[in-house]
């Protein structure tokens, strides 16, 4: 069935470590926007020493992609982030907005992982914002739209009462973050059990919102990291429309099989194209990065006639 949803690029995998020109072991879960109608791609890279870095690679198709010399992101060496990222950046996810692009990324320290924010306007210089959560957060997009004034997060604390759920938050200025609620659980026996987490960017849709998150399935093999889809209401995004029973792509190709970890898919970017399709990226078994297509109108129709509960 995923195969039929999402229509993988041929020439997958579409970036891998051999195509950076300095030295990683890794290429994978990487944000994306579309800048003056060219594809930017910030991917993660472990490093041999295990940690990781944010490298840029661009691209006019959106398929075919070119490494820039020099990472993006690596571990600050200033005040605050450098006590916050000693041990690394991973899984950044671009939300453009008011003329910028806003880059959420997870900041690994001996402090545990919390959320960095950073922004560019032009993906060559790049300004540290704040760190915007406490420890035991990733995986955090921000909607590219205010409500009421306010930005809007979907992020993913951890408790051990209620593991690995999605949930909203709502902030005046990106800094001070607040009034969170739950919006969505794993559901016990499916395919997303163990854990869900934020994915891509949310991107418009005429009939709301849509979310390509991840979801977790643990088995007596290790688990198993598969994407599904769910719908937000435009005006509100705290409401979810519906959530797909099915998961839409799940680890089949070999460099999603086997790889640095293996079964999994995960992706931090996708983009809507006039066309009615939506490019969706993901990470290759913590690998490579890969690519596909998708029908929006197939995905949001998942989402309502087809719906498992949000919570
Ligand atoms: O190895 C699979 C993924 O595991 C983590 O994701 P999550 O926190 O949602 O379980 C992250 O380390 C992610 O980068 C990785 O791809």
């Amino acid at each position: 069935m995923s195969r039929e949803i999402v229509k993988r690029y041929q020439g997958n995998p579409i970036l891998t470590a051999d195509d950076v020109p300095y030295p990683v072991a890794t290429v994978h879960n990487a944000g994306v926007a579309k800048v003056d109608g060219r594809y930017v791609m910030l991917f993660r890279s472990h490093r041999t020493n295990g940690r990781s870095i944010l490298g840029l690679a661009d691209s006019d198709d959106g398929f075919t992609f070119t490494a820039r010399p020099e990472p993006f992101i690596v571990p600050s060496t200033d005040g605050v982030f450098a006590e916050y990222e000693a041990f690394g950046v991973e899984d950044a996810r671009i939300c453009p907005i008011d003329g910028e692009y806003l880059i959420t990324y997870s900041a690994y320290s001996r402090h545990g992982v919390r959320i960095g924010l950073a922004k560019t306007r032009d993906f060559v210089t790049l300004e540290r914002v704040a760190l915007i959560s406490p420890a035991d957060m990733r995986n955090v997009v921000i909607f590219p739209q205010k409500f009421d004034g306010r930005y809007a997060r979907l992020d993913r604390p951890h408790s051990e009462i209620c593991p690995w759920s999605i949930w909203i938050s709502y902030s005046p200025d990106l800094i001070h973050w607040g009034d969170a609620r739950i919006v969505m659980r794993p559901v016990q026996y499916h395919w997303d059990e163990m854990k869900i987490g934020p994915g891509a960017t949310p991107f418009r849709t005429p009939r709301g919102w849509l979310h390509i998150y991840h979801g977790v399935f643990p088995t007596m093999d290790g688990s198993v990291y598969r994407l599904g889809v769910a719908l937000h209401d435009l005006s509100d995004p705290a409401t979810i429309l519906g959530v797909s029973d099915h998961w839409i792509l799940q680890p089949e190709d070999p460099w999603e099989v086997t790889g640095y970890v293996h079964n999994v898919v995960f992706t931090c970017g996708a983009i809507p194209e006039d066309d009615g399709t939506v490019k969706i990226y993901w990470g290759g078994a913590d690998k490579v990065m890969c690519v596909g297509t998708a029908s929006i109108d197939e995905l949001v129709d998942l989402c309502i006639k087809d719906a498992r509960p949000a919570l």
